[in-house]
C-alpha cells in the first residue's frame, strides 16, 4: 500500500504494523503510523500536504528549516523546542509519491493537543507558546521567507473573494446563507480595520505564524506545559494582531468551530485573561502603542475574516476546507458569526483585561 512505500522512502526502521488517520486539521492529511522493528514499536506522523492550498510545498519546508535553525541558534530548547522533519533516503525533508503527492514525516511525541481547552493553565501556556514563538523570531529577516499563501490575512481581499463567489454561487445557497452574507457585508467597517491600518503603513510587519489555533501547540501530558508550536506552513511576514487575534478567537471560544447550537457559542473572558497573560509575557516590551491598542479588535477581525472564508467556501461548493457534509462550512460560518457578535459586546472588558498585562 501507498503508506508502506512512503515509510520506506523515509527510511523508517521496521515494518508498517498499523496506522490511524488523525482527523484534526482542515487542510492537510495526517496519519500516525506504527513501525515494528525487532519487537519494538515506534510511532511517526506522516503528512500529505494539500497541493490545492499550498502550491509550492518545497518552499514551505525551506521556510520551516530557516525558522527552526534561527530559533535553535537563539534559544537552547529550554521551554519551547522546534519540531524537525525527517529526511528521506534522497536526503530531502520530503518524499514525492508516484501521483506527485508531497509527504513529510516526523517522530510522534506522546504529547497532548487540544481543540478547545477549558483548563486555564493550558490556555495561558498556549498563549505563552505563541507569544514566545513570535518573540524568538524578532530579528529574523522576514525577507528570507517565501510567502506560502499571498494575502493570507488580507481581510479586504478575503471579502472581495466572498463578493466574487456571490456572483457565481447557486441561488439556493445564497438564499440559505442570506443573513450570514448580510452580516459580513454590513460589518466591513469594523472588519477591515487591520487591512486599513496595514495599508496605511501604521503597523510593523513581523514574522508571524498565522494559524494560531490551539491545536497548533503541543503540551507535555503530565506537566501541561506547552512544548512546541507546530504547523509552520503559513509562517510569513504578518501583523502581531493576526496571531493574537486568531489565537484568542480559537482558544477563548466556548465551543468547537462548527458548533450548531449557537446558544452555546461565546467568548470566555476568563480564558481571554489567561491567554493574554501568557501571550504578552515575552512580547509586551516589543509592541508599539498602536499594536497594543488594536489587540481587542484584532480578535473580532480574525473571527470575522474566518467566518467570511468559511462562507465563501460554502458558496463555492467546499473546494478549500475539508468537510464532513455539504453544509459543514455554513455551520462553521454561523458559529464564527455568533462568536463575532459576542466579541463585539465584550471589547471594553477585553481592553480592561489587557491593561493588566501591557
Ligand atoms: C486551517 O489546517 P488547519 O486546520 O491548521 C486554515 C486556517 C484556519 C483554520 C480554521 C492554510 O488551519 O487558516 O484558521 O483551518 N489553514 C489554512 O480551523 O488555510
Ligand atoms: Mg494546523
Amino acid at each position: 500500500m501507498e503508506l508502506n512505500k512512503i515509510c520506506q522512502d523515509f527510511n523508517l526502521k521496521g515494518e508498517l504494523l498499523d496506522y490511524e488517520l488523525i482527523t484534526s486539521g482542515n487542510i492537510n492529511l495526517t496519519y500516525k503510523v506504527f513501525m515494528q522493528d525487532n519487537g519494538e514499536i515506534s510511532q511517526y506522523l506522516l503528512q500529505k500536504i494539500n497541493r490545492n492550498v499550498f502550491n509550492n510545498p518545497e518552499k514551505i519546508m525551506e521556510n520551516i528549516k530557516n525558522v527552526n535553525d534561527y530559533i535553535d541558534s537563539r534559544h537552547k530548547c529550554e521551554d519551547l523546542f522546534v519540531l524537525h522533519f525527517l529526511h528521506s533516503v534522497k536526503g530531502e525533508p520530503f518524499v514525492i509519491d508516484e501521483d506527485n503527492g508531497f509527504w513529510r514525516a516526523c517522530k510522534f511525541f506522546n504529547c497532548a493537543c487540544y481543540d478547545s481547552p477549558s483548563d486555564l493553565g493550558v490556555i495561558e501556556e498556549a498563549g505563552r507558546a505563541f507569544g514566545q514563538f513570535q518573540y524568538l523570531l524578532n530579528g529574523f529577516d522576514a525577507g528570507k521567507l517565501f510567502v506560502t499563501i499571498p494575502d493570507f490575512h488580507n481581510t479586504e481581499k478575503r471579502i472581495a473573494d466572498l463578493e466574487n463567489a456571490l456572483l457565481f454561487a447557486p441561488s439556493d445557497k445564497v438564499a440559505v446563507a442570506k443573513s450570514e452574507i448580510e452580516y459580513i457585508l454590513s460589518n466591513k467597517d469594523l472588519g477591515l480595520t487591520l487591512s486599513k491600518l496595514f495599508s496605511d503603513g501604521k503597523l510593523p510587519l513581523r514574522v508571524t505564524h498565522n494559524d494560531t489555533k490551539c491545536n497548533n501547540v503541543i503540551f507535555d501530558k503530565e506537566t501541561l506545559k506547552a512544548l512546541a508550536v507546530i504547523d509552520l506552513d503559513t509562517i510569513m511576514p504578518g501583523l502581531c494582531a493576526y496571531d493574537f487575534g486568531d489565537g484568542a478567537r480559537s482558544i477563548c471560544s466556548t465551543t468547537d468551530e462548527d458548533e450548531q447550537n449557537l446558544s452555546l457559542v461565546s467568548f470566555d473572558l476568563d480564558r481571554f485573561d489567561r491567554f493574554s497573560k501568557g501571550y504578552l509575557k515575552y512580547l509586551k516590551s516589543t509592541l508599539t502603542d498602536l499594536e497594543k491598542q488594536i489587540l481587542p479588535l484584532s480578535v473580532f477581525v480574525m473571527t470575522y475574516e474566518l467566518a467570511s472564508r468559511f462562507l465563501e467556501d460554502y458558496l463555492k461548493g467546499n473546494v478549500y476546507f475539508k468537510v464532513n457534509n455539504d453544509d459543514h462550512n455554513l455551520h462553521r460560518a454561523r458559529c464564527q458569526i455568533a462568536l463575532c457578535k459576542d466579541i463585539i459586546g465584550k471589547l471594553n472588558q477585553m481592553e480592561n483585561i489587557l491593561k493588566k498585562y501591557l
